[in-house]
């Protein structure tokens, strides 16, 4: 009894000393994108409110944290999301977003693949190294489980 009197007496003294009021170490601004909708008019595609934004930083560290907020997506199905770099495909003038580019980023996909809830919302976070990213252009967003489909992508 003592013992864990004693064990808890040291561990709020260690959070105690974690606490000393310092500011967050967090380096950079947030940066914003928003989305653009690739399938909202495609026929069939399911899609017709596809939307959402994009926000990363990046950390003091070496992590870009980077979150995604979406809607009008498919009700449980479910979603990965990529930065990619430019592209040769798109000529040169256009968006990054159809360049058809490479994935960037370690790991490589923002977060891990997650369904979207039964209206429709998702949340993608990931933390991924800064300095594998120094070429990204763009985020897309696939189907996990048909990756040709690509209802939202934001070049940034
Ligand atoms: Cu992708």
């Amino acid at each position: 009894m003592k013992k864990q009197l004693l064990l808890a007496l040291v561990g709020s003294v260690a959070l105690a000393s974690c606490n000393m009021n310092r500011a967050p170490d967090v380096s950079g601004t947030t940066r914003k994108a928003t989305f653009t909708a690739q399938l909202n008019t495609t026929t069939g595609s399911g899609y017709t409110a596809a939307a959402g934004t994009v926000d990363y930083v990046d950390l003091t560290g070496g992590d870009r944290r980077t979150v995604l907020t979406m809607t009008g997506l498919k009700p449980g199905v479910s979603y990965v999301a990529h930065y990619h770099a430019r592209g040769a495909a798109a000529p040169a003038g256009t968006g990054d977003c159809a360049s058809s580019g490479p994935i960037v980023g370690t790991p490589s996909t923002i977060g891990m693949a997650m369904p979207a809830s039964p209206n429709g919302t998702l949340t993608l976070k990931g933390l991924q190294d800064t300095s594998t990213l120094s070429t990204a252009a763009y985020i897309n967003v696939h189907e996990a489980n048909a990756l040709a489909v690509v209802p939202l992508c934001a070049d940034i």
